[in-house]
């Protein structure tokens, strides 16, 4: 986009300082990210233009985001936490709507302020993993009393049953032609539905909460300061109400395996169970004053389920022709289905491993 026009949109929030320009920042796969550079002692910003086909409701979406950054920036300020403007995202309204986006006519925006001086971290070892979990379980403590209630982004995204159910019907409608080179899996799968259907069981019986989640869990979604401390969550367009699950378990499918999401090569894929104690470990020191026993009970089941939920999803794509993920050659779907599969038979293979480990810590 041209730089006069990134301007224009700029110039719609109400923020402070003149600008000086705007370009380019990061390598966000779903939002495009600009840095808004000011003059003098003003605060930059980061300008976004929010993906709305892969979020529908954008007045929801930044209503939930504005009301979890509120709600940690007040328990902050009455705990007296120092430089807070550092440790939770600030973002600004439109000034001619008050909305804390501003739509174009043809595309939706977003800016908060820029946190300079940050650090941040990709490599999954096991003291990263041992943060992310106490870094999460801190985000879900601190939202757990939140005033109001929070919508879904992205309608039944973690939801296993109806990620079941799309596969289902991919099957049944064949549309790629392709599914008699993956009967074997679909059977796979559907030996293990009822299981891990077992959230959305508990939760209709009552015996299982939704809290609200981040839902992208990974080492690239906090700030650090300079000195390696943890700053702030950050990605926040998924924030929502979910079972716990989703932050335990998604963390676990990409950090603890040993190979690639896509690994052709299944030896490489293996369930990384240093990486689930590190975790688990950072996870429960924060979190086990409000999980419940059922939730941790069911841990074990997390770290199953994401990367069966991801077979499933992988799976559906390639009998539908590969119109969700992007693919970089034709059996591309069917490599990550095949590497989630193992990853999840891995993770059944430690089950017992886990639940150990996990009672051993709460000892
Ligand atoms: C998608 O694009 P990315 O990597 O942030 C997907 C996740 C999947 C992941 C698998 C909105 O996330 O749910 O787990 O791919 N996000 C959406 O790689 O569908
Ligand atoms: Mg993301």
């Amino acid at each position: 986009m041209e730089q006069n026009d990134l301007q224009k949109i700029v110039a719609q929030f109400d923020i402070k300082g003149d600008l000086v320009e705007v370009k380019p920042l990061g390598n966000g796969l779903i939002n495009t990210t600009y840095k808004v550079t000011t003059a003098g002692d003003a605060p930059d910003y980061v300008l976004q233009h929010i993906n709305n086909s892969i979020f529908p409701d954008v007045d929801m979406l930044m209503q939930n985001i504005v009301a979890v950054t509120s709600h940690i920036r007040s328990k902050y300020e009455k705990e007296g936490v120092s430089d807070i403007d550092r440790k939770v995202l600030t973002f600004y309204p439109c000034k001619a709507t008050g909305k804390y986006f501003y739509y174009d006519g043809q595309n939706y925006w977003r800016v908060m302020e820029f946190i300079p001086d940050t650090v941040s971290q990709t490599a999954v070892t096991p003291e990263t993993s041992y943060i992310v979990g106490e870094t999460f379980g801190n985000f879900q403590a601190m939202l757990a009393d939140i005033p109001v209630q929070l919508g879904e982004t992205i309608k039944d995204f973690h939801n296993m049953e109806f990620r079941l159910q799309q596969l289902r019907e991919a099957v049944a409608e064949n549309k790629a032609g392709r599914l008699d080179e993956v009967k074997w899996l679909v059977d796979e799968l559907e030996k293990r539905a009822e299981e891990m259907c077992k959230g959305e069981r508990l939760y209709r019986e009552g015996k299982l909460p939704k809290r609200i989640c981040h839902c992208d869990t990974k080492v690239d979604n906090i700030l650090f300061d300079r000195d390696g401390s943890v700053l702030c969550v950050i990605d926040l367009d998924t924030v929502m109400p979910n079972f716990i699950f989703s932050d335990f378990g998604d963390f676990l499918r990409s950090a603890a395996n040993t190979g690639r999401e896509d690994d052709k090569n299944l030896d490489n894929v293996n369930f990384n169970m240093e990486i689930f104690k590190a975790f688990t470990k950072g996870y429960l020191k924060s979190a086990r004053v409000f999980l419940t026993p059922v939730e941790i009970e069911n841990l074990p089941y997390a770290a199953a389920l994401f990367p069966y939920m991801q077979t499933v999803r992988f799976l559906a794509d390639y009998l539908n022709g590969d119109t969700y993920y992007k693919v970089q050659y034709p059996e591309h779907n069917l490599v990550r289905s095949k590497a989630q599969f193992k990853l999840l038979q891995s993770a059944e293979a430690h089950q017992p491993e886990m639940v150990a480990f996990i009672q051993e810590q709460l000892a």
